[in-house]
């Protein structure tokens, strides 16, 4: 049978507008599609809950592909192996506590796996505002990475959601537009963004950790966003503490949850 290019189209327009139209209305909205973030989406999808993820950039996966200064390993401490292994992501023992993984192999198995279980990834998108209502983030406002970046002029969409993650990394990019909607509101000491601090490696993993809750009413941050917004530092390219609050935050919207969107 001969292939026809305006099926192929059809096919492919209908079938993304289907897929979009179904995420305008979710349990959970994640920014950022680095480690933290596809792990939250997959523990919130394994749990039956409805979770969307836009991801600014053309390939999912932020800061985990180039391992450390592209040498394309990562290293994993003890206390996250089990994550390693929910997902099974192979991984050698170093020497006590650091174990070393390919962060290809790491990276792509998160994105797959976590497609798998549920989550629905968008990519080339990005969150350029956030919905409020009644002091609370209710939803992202939407827009294509090409329009940003060309700066055209062209409006955004949104999505609303029971929750919203900003696993945004080092750009903390949702809770900065919180902070310039509504100075001094956040749940932080000073009410503002604390600022990442310098690499500071076996610190940085734990406070990533405590740092890993809500932020503003509805709003709250993983991996490395959860460090810039409370002021912790960075770690670098050990990679437990972000699959860890991916794991948190997961736990925690799950305890917040009303039943399933529509
Ligand atoms: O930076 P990223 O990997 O965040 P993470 O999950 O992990 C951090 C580590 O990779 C590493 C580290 C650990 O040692 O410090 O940096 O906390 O992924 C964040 C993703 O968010 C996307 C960005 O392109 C990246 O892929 N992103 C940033 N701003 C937006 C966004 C936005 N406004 N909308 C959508 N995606």
């Amino acid at each position: 049978m001969e292939l026809d290019e305006v099926i192929i189209t059809k096919a492919i327009v209908e079938q993304f507008f289907r897929k979009f139209a179904d995420h305008v209305e979710t349990d959970i909205a994640i920014a950022g599609g680095g480690p933290s973030g596809l792990v939250a989406g997959y523990f919130l999808a394994k749990a039956g809950k409805k979770v969307v993820l836009f991801e600014r950039k053309l390939s999912v996966g932020g800061g985990m592909w180039g391992g450390g200064m592209l040498f394309n390993e990562i290293v994993v401490q003890k206390a996250a192996l089990p994550i390693l292994d929910e997902f099974g992501i192979s991984y050698r023992e170093f020497q006590k506590n650091y174990y070393t993984a390919d962060s290809v192999e790491s990276i792509s198995t998160l994105i797959s796996k976590s497609m798998q279980a549920g989550l629905t990834i968008f990519n080339c998108v990005s969150a350029e505002d956030v919905l409020m209502r009644k002091s609370r983030v209710t939803g992202l406002v939407l827009n294509w990475s090409a329009v940003e970046m060309t700066r055209l002029h062209v409006d955004p969409l949104a999505v609303r959601s029971q929750f919203i993650v900003d696993a945004t990394g080092h750009e903390t990019s949702v809770v900065r537009l919180v902070q310039e909607k509504v100075p001094g509101k956040l749940k932080t000491p000073s009410g503002k963004i604390e600022g990442e601090k310098s690499m500071w490696s076996d610190k940085a993993e734990s406070l990533t950790l405590k740092n890993t809750r809500e932020v503003f009413p509805g709003l709250y941050v993983a991996g490395m966003a959860a460090n810039a917004t409370f002021g912790g530092p960075r770690m670098g390219p050990i990679f437990g503490g972000m699959l860890l609050s991916g794991e948190k935050v997961a736990h925690m919207l799950l305890r917040g949850l009303s039943p399933k969107a529509k």
